[in-house]
This record gives C-alpha cells, sequence and structure tokens, in this order.
C-alpha cells in the first residue's frame, strides 16, 4: 500500500493540528515489561528529527558568539573547559573537536596500554574531578585512561554553559586589527570534518564562523589535524617559525608546557602539546599530568584576560 492508504495502528499518535502546532495524543500503552511486551511511548519519525534539528541549529546559532571558543577536546582542552566553566559560569565556553569521539590521545596511556601515568601535584586534578588512582610516590596510576577522560568529558559535558561541537574542525582563524594596530585573534572558521577533509574533491564549500574574544587551541602535536593554530600563526605571518617538538625528556618537557601555557597571539591561548611545536620544547610521551595543568593554567589566563 502506498504511504498515504496506510491506517496507523491504534497505538500509533495521532497527530493534531492545534493552534498550529502538532500536539501529539500519546498511547497510554507504554509499558516496561521485560517478559515480552515492552511497548515504548509512540513516535513520528519527523519529532525525532526535529527534536535534534532545533536544538543544534539553536546552539549554533546561539554560540556564533561566544565567550570562549577551545579548539580540540583532547586531556588539555577538557581540562581547561572543566576549570574554566566551573570558575567562571557566566562564560558561554564552545569546544570543537575534529573527532567524532572528544578525548583527543587520552583513551590510552601509551602503546596501546591502557593504565595513566600521572606525575605529582597533578593528581589534585584527578582527586577533584573523583577518578581513583593507585599511587607510586611521585605519580600515581589511574587503572584506565578511558576512565579520566570520560569523567572529565561527562563534567564538562553536564556543565550548563558550555556545548561541543564534535566532527567539527577549525579550518581557520578570524583575525582583525585592534585599537593598537595589532592583529587579533577574534574566532574560528569552522566546517563538518568531513568537508573539511574533501576541499580538493568539490567546488568550493564555504565554512561557517564563530567570534569569541579568547580562543584557546588545544590541538596536539603535529599530525594530520594536530598543532593547527601554531602552524596557522606561522604561514599569517603572527610567528616568525615554528619551534618544533624535540625530543623526549619527561623531566623537561612536563614544566616547559605547564609554565610556557599562555597567550600566545593576542586572542589566542595556548595549552598541551601544541605548544612543543610553538615553542620547540620536549615531548613527555605517556604522562599527562602537564596535559591537565596546562589546561589549568590556560583557563586562569583566559579568565585573567576576561578580569582585564
Ligand atoms: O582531534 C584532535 C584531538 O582530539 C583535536 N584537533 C586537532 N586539530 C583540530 C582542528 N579543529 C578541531 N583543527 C582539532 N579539533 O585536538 C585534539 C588534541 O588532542 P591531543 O590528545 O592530541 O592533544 P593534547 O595536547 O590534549 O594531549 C597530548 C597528549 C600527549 S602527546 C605526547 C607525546 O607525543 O609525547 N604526550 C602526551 C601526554
Amino acid at each position: 500500500p502506498s504511504v498515504a492508504t496506510l491506517t496507523p495502528p491504534q497505538d500509533v499518535p495521532v497527530l493534531l493540528k492545534q493552534n498550529g502546532a502538532n500536539a501529539v495524543k500519546t498511547s497510554s500503552e507504554v509499558s516496561e515489561n521485560y517478559e515480552g511486551n515492552y511497548r515504548f511511548a509512540p513516535i513520528e519519525e519527523a519529532q525525532v528529527s526535529r527534536a535534534m534539528i532545533k536544538r543544534y541549529f539553536n546552539m549554533m546559532y546561539e554560540r556564533a558568539v561566544s565567550d570562549v571558543v577551545i579548539i580540540g577536546a583532547g586531556s588539555a582542552g577538557l581540562s581547561c573547559a572543566y576549570h574554566l566553566a566551573k570558575s567562571r559560569p557566566d562564560l558561554t565556553i564552545t569546544i570543537i573537536e575534529a573527532n567524532v569521539a572528544p578525548g583527543g590521545g587520552a583513551w590510552l596511556g601509551g602503546q596501546l596500554m591502557t593504565p595513566m601515568v600521572v606525575r605529582k601535584p597533578a593528581d589534585r586534578f584527578l582527586q577533584e574531578i573523583g577518578v581513583p588512582y593507585e599511587d607510586e610516590g611521585p605519580f600515581v596510576v589511574v587503572k584506565h585512561a578511558a576512565l579520566f577522560t570520560s569523567t572529565v568529558l561527562s563534567l564538562v559535558l553536564a556543565m550548563p554553559n558550555v556545548v561541543l561541537m564534535n566532527a567539527t574542525a577549525v579550518e581557520d582563524l578570524i583575525v582583525r586589527e585592534d585599537f593598537q594596530g595589532r592583529q587579533r585573534v577574534a574566532g574560528v572558521v569552522t566546517n563538518w570534518t568531513l568537508v573539511a577533509l574533501n576541499h580538493d574533491t568539490q567546488s568550493c564549500m564555504d565554512p561557517n564562523v564563530i567570534t569569541a574574544p579568547v580562543i584557546i587551541s588545544a590541538t596536539g602535536h603535529d599530525g594530520p589535524m594536530g598543532a593547527f593554530s601554531a602552524k596557522r600563526l606561522v604561514s599569517m605571518g603572527l610567528l616568525k617559525e615554528l619551534g618544533n617538538m624535540r625530543g623526549l625528556d619527561m623531566n623537561r618537557a612536563e614544566p616547559a608546557i605547564v609554565n610556557g601555557t599562555r597567550e600566545v597571539a593576542p586572542g589566542l591561548i595556548m595549552t598541551g602539546m601544541e605548544l612543543s611545536e610553538h615553542d620547540g620544547s620536549n615531548r613527555m610521551g605517556p604522562t599527562f599530568g602537564a596535559m591537565m595543568a596546562s589546561g589549568i593554567k590556560a583557563a586562569r589566563e583566559a579568565i585573567r584576560i576576561f578580569d582585564t
């Protein structure tokens, strides 16, 4: 039968036009009986689409102007988002993550092994967000890196002032001249990641924009998308050259990243391993305390900018 001649079974909702809006008369036959009689509240397929569309595009509409954009939801970006959103509930924080799965490299501890090592005193951040660990003296070990990442991610997403757009890539920075004639980063240019990866296969697929007085870049070290802002600062002439990440030295690398976390260009704070490419500092390999502490420092830098 054609769709038009289908008669709905009795327990399918009937869409009633009331004052121009669709009101649904639901069936009372919802049942949570797991013995073969589990029945869902009836639904029209279009309701599902509209439930998602109106929320997502309203969110995009609202966040076209944000207070802070965080680029990259790895361990540094998420730690930053947590501290900033908690300290300043008045700020609207928009996280843009290129991957479908937020978390960056922090789903594993090292070489496909799952325990996560965190050097003290960064264990305090684990205490704050409620992640248990084993104490090994100078460092602690979380039983699975995913326990850290899923915990911080769920806390961040539960904050009312935070939104996350994943599968969305930052493909350029908005730059404006400030009143002193300096170039200031003032927003991000975004596209669906699948589009960003396919610009060579189609005619122009124009991007979207989000403006914000503070951008925090946490895109990790160089890779297919990594070190995005550091590389763009060079190609825009705001940074002479990349420092390029040096070899692994845990003792030098971690304090260098935390202490080097700063506003690297007007309006742009950099955090996490992206800084190693910007500054030419060492990598630390599979120890994550610096990512957490650098994220916190980036949040503090952002607060400082808003306070002055
Ligand atoms: O997908 C990226 C990842 O989730 C995302 N990202 C990168 N470019 C982006 C773009 N737009 C949007 N243009 C983008 N998102 O940024 C996230 C970076 O996460 P990460 O885990 O790679 O970086 P991190 O600095 O948070 O943590 C680094 C962890 C490392 S690497 C390392 C070593 O190699 O020695 N050691 C540690 C602890």
